[in-house]
């Protein structure tokens, strides 16, 4: 008996730390923050000392990349560690994501973890595999938003919709300690933030508003060579709301009405009287200042007939508009990273932060006026990537900054690795644990890392739709990358050169001097394509 016992705890010796005590999950999500809004991938625009504060204590992932960069299709991508294709949600607008399939809240729930999910779901069938859930209908709302619970009640939380998720998590984590629950968790906390039309906590509304932000050097891109790009409706200067987007609204009689007009009215009418008060005390000054200035006729021409933008009238205004939107979106920010520390906060106190993984990542970036836009969709840099910072539990040791290509395909695997559950074999993702064990990786995991993946692959799928974006897939390398956009009025390839035009500026396909190259991305892509079995080639 003794000697059984003896042999039983040198085994539990030679387990890793993090696998004898089954790590937590603290899954947080944003909806489209992007790197460049978060001081720790960049620090010309924002601070977010929360944020940061992960990576600071963890890793920061510098190559990490969706699947397809657009809400539904990237939390389906992540909850079942497979490409669109097939886990079937390829799109917003026609999607209803299937909930009987294979996800990774349920092979957790089958490993003994119990799970939740709290805030903006987005995949219109009811959520499976969570033990609790309580989420936003649709987008949801930033004020006195409304949620969905379990039981299919609906009801009205008073407040801010980024404080109230994180009320929830709060409570949801609290509730359980409470019943003395035992058992490992993994909480996935959704937040709506920094959703557009970026609606600022009231108390934030005056935020950044002495801060003139720099333009991205692409600003005034003319999408020459890239057909696509010149044909979506993302541009900030022609089709961001000048009402809804950039909230320049006096009162019915006052304001010129715009297509999204009633969006917006319908948004701030969430306002409780006292709000709107404190609300309009911030934008109808600015509003009246805006109309008095500018007027009402100001119809921003394409860029293709703009003989030159500098100096007029069309690009005082558009850098106006990019201003304003900067601002508010940095307002939006600035509570998602105060509301992030408390959660830390949190878990800190209640002693949970040494044995719980916290994720923090976005279902995609955004443009903040690179190429002139806002919005995502698009394979280049700024929308195919994501943020994604980890504070790792006890036992996995590495720190600073992790290089290699990842995708939200592989948090999936990663959470059922951490768990102790098998990966199914049908599962595309690839665990990053071996990229995070620091001093305790094996033989096996320093193979995987040397064998790491050279490309990662994106399909994007909705058009026609709002924003214009043509369908298009393609394989970014760690140096170059190839995009088709096919279907209705395109068929365009394109190849960039990221380390001599990290703006993706100069399309590159069919130059003679990068046939060779042109050739071995095309044989990737199709390996690739037949490796993640997508029909589509
Ligand atoms: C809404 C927005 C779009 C945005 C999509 C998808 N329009 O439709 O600007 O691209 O969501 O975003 S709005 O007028 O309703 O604000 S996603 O992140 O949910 O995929
Ligand atoms: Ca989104």
């Amino acid at each position: 008996m003794k000697r059984e016992t003896s042999l039983t705890l040198m085994a539990v010796a030679q387990i890793p730390l993090w696998a004898q005590v089954r790590p937590n999950i603290v899954y947080i999500m944003t909806d489209d923050h992007t790197a460049q809004m978060m001081s720790c991938y960049d620090t010309r625009f924002v601070e977010t000392p929360n944020l940061d504060r992960i990576a600071r204590d963890g890793v920061r992932f510098t190559h990490s990349y969706v699947a397809n960069s657009l809400s539904g299709p990237s939390r389906a991508c992540m909850l079942t560690g497979k490409h669109s294709h097939k886990n079937g949600f390829t799109n917003n607008e026609h999607g209803i994501f299937d909930g009987s399939q294979q996800t990774m809240p349920k092979l957790l729930q089958a490993a003994g973890y119990e799970t939740a999910l709290i805030g903006k779901w987005h995949l219109v069938s009811t959520p499976t595999g969570f033990s609790h859930w309580e989420i936003l209908p649709a987008q949801g709302d930033y004020y006195n938003p409304l949620f969905i619970h379990q039981d299919g009640s609906r009801q009205v939380d008073s407040g801010y919709v980024t404080r109230i998720i994180t009320d929830k998590a709060i409570q949801w984590i609290e509730r359980r300690e409470k019943d003395g629950e035992r058992k490992p968790f993994a909480l996935f906390v959704h937040h709506k933030a920094c959703h557009r039309a970026w609606l600022p906590a009231l108390e934030d509304l005056r935020l950044y508003e002495d801060k003139t932000f720099p333009l991205p050097p692409e600003f005034h891109d003319d999408y020459s060579s890239r057909e696509a790009a010149g044909k979506t409706e993302m541009e900030i200067g022609r089709h961001m709301d000048i009402v809804y987007d950039t909230k320049m609204f006096v009162s019915r009689e006052e304001t010129p009405r715009t297509r999204l007009t009633p969006d917006y009215l319908r948004m701030i009418g969430r306002l409780s009287k006292e709000e709107r008060q404190q609300y309009d005390d911030f934008y109808v000054p600015l509003s009246r200042t805006f109309y008095k200035q500018w007027g009402t006729d100001y119809n921003f021409l394409p860029r293709q007939q703009q003989s030159c933008v500098e100096g007029s009238r069309d690009a005082e205004l558009l850098e106006w508009k990019y201003q304003r939107y900067m601002r508010d979106y940095a307002k939006v920010v600035h509570e998602l990273d105060v509301q992030v520390g408390r959660l830390l906060d949190y878990l800190e106190d209640k002693g949970l932060l040494e044995n719980t993984l916290v994720v923090y990542t976005s279902d995609q970036g955004f443009y903040m006026g690179e190429h002139g836009w806002f919005d995502k969709r698009f394979m280049y840099e700024e929308s195919l990537s994501t943020p994604l910072v980890m504070r790792l539990p006890k036992g996995l040791e590495r720190r600073g900054t992790v290089d290699e290509m990842v995708q939200n395909i592989d948090y999936a695997p990663t959470f059922l690795d951490l768990a102790g559950a098998p990966i199914p074999d049908d599962i595309q993702g690839v665990s990053l644990l071996p990229l995070l064990k620091g001093k305790a990786a094996s033989k096996e995991d320093k193979q995987a890392v040397r064998h790491w993946r050279d490309a990662v692959y994106y399909h994007y799928y909705e058009y026609p739709a709002e924003h214009d974006v043509r369908r298009h897939y393609g394989i970014r390398t760690d140096r170059y990358k190839l995009i088709h956009f096919y279907g209705h009025d395109v068929n365009a390839w394109e190849l960039f050169d990221l380390k001599h035009d990290p703006y993706e500026l100069h399309n590159l396909y069919g130059q003679p001097a990068m046939l060779q190259v042109q050739r071995q991305l095309h044989r990737r892509l199709e390996e690739l394509q037949i490796q993640y079995d997508d029909p589509q080639r």
